[in-house]
């Protein structure tokens, strides 16, 4: 039977596109704290400096920001994998589809989309969210949010992530701090369930220690030798 690989990726995957991680040394996200800005009582407190947080981050994406040689690694793996490859990403952008993979599980949300909080629809957004913005949906003003998870609140999709890394053979983290729960924890169940784990980031994490295996080095450099290797070890099999 064919393997099934877990790949788990942050905000390393995509630093070189040019979208800046969130843990710098100054503790600050883009000059702000976090509790200001990517939690539901940060937003109850000062809606109008949230939304514009994620208004400036959504239009620097749509600014000509591309996909690097990790993203275009991992759909490569994705396409030519003869097992099941579960790509979960903890980044809110959509570089992942634009390398090409041909499925994306975002966990904590995408930055191109919006939810109304007065009748749940999630729609594609790429314009800046307001008080003012009206849902397509139930055509209500006032409602509109990012579409992302924050602190407190449920990541997406866990239930497939779960089951999926209980018949996991191989796990990978790459460019993920490992500081934020429950993704943090994934190598633990990725170990409790057989498979062999590997860390791919440019330095070591909290959980460094965990994994079977560590690639240090830019994710861009790093990724495709690792692609290279997995899916060379296949041929003749
Ligand atoms: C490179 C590189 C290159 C750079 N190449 N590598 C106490 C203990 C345990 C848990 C908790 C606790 N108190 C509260 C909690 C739970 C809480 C949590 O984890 N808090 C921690 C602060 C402790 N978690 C939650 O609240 C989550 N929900 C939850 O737990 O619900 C309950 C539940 C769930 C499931 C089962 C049962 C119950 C929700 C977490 C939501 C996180 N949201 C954010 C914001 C999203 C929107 C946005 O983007 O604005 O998600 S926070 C932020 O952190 C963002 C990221 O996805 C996430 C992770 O960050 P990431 O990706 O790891 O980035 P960095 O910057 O930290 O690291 C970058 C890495 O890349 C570094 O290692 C670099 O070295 C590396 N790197 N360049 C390779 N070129």
């Amino acid at each position: 039977m064919s393997e099934t690989i877990v790949i788990l990726t942050g905000a390393g995957i995509s630093a070189e596109s040019g979208i800046r991680t969130f843990r710098g040394p100054d503790g600050l996200w883009e000059g702000h704290r976090v509790e200001d800005v990517a939690t539901p009582e940060g937003f109850e407190a000062d809606p109008v400096l949230v939304q514009r947080f994620y208004n400036e981050r959504r239009r620097a994406l749509l600014d000509g920001i591309l996909p690097n040689a990790a993203h275009t690694a991992i759909a490569r793996l994705q396409r030519e994998w003869p097992g099941d490859v579960l790509l979960v990403t903890q980044h809110i952008d959509h570089l992942h589809e634009q390398g090409g993979s041909p499925q994306v599980l975002h966990m904590h949300g995408e930055l191109l989309k919006a939810r109304c909080t007065l009748c749940q629809a999630v729609q594609s957004w790429e314009q800046d969210l307001s008080a003012e913005s009206v849902c397509t949906t139930c055509e209500t003003a006032g409602g509109m949010r990012p579409h992302v998870v924050w602190f407190g609140e449920m990541p997406l999709g866990m239930g497939e992530i779960e089951a999926t890394l209980q018949r996991a053979d191989l796990f990978a983290a790459i460019g993920t701090s490992g500081q934020v729960y429950p993704a943090a924890g994934f190598v633990n169940a990725a170990k409790y369930a057989g498979a062999k784990t590997i860390e791919i980031n440019l330095a070591s994490t909290g959980t460094s220690e965990v994994f079977d295996e560590h690639l240090l080095g830019p994710a861009s450099e790093k990724v495709p030798l690792w692609v290279d290797t997995l899916l060379g070890s296949r041929k003749g099999k």
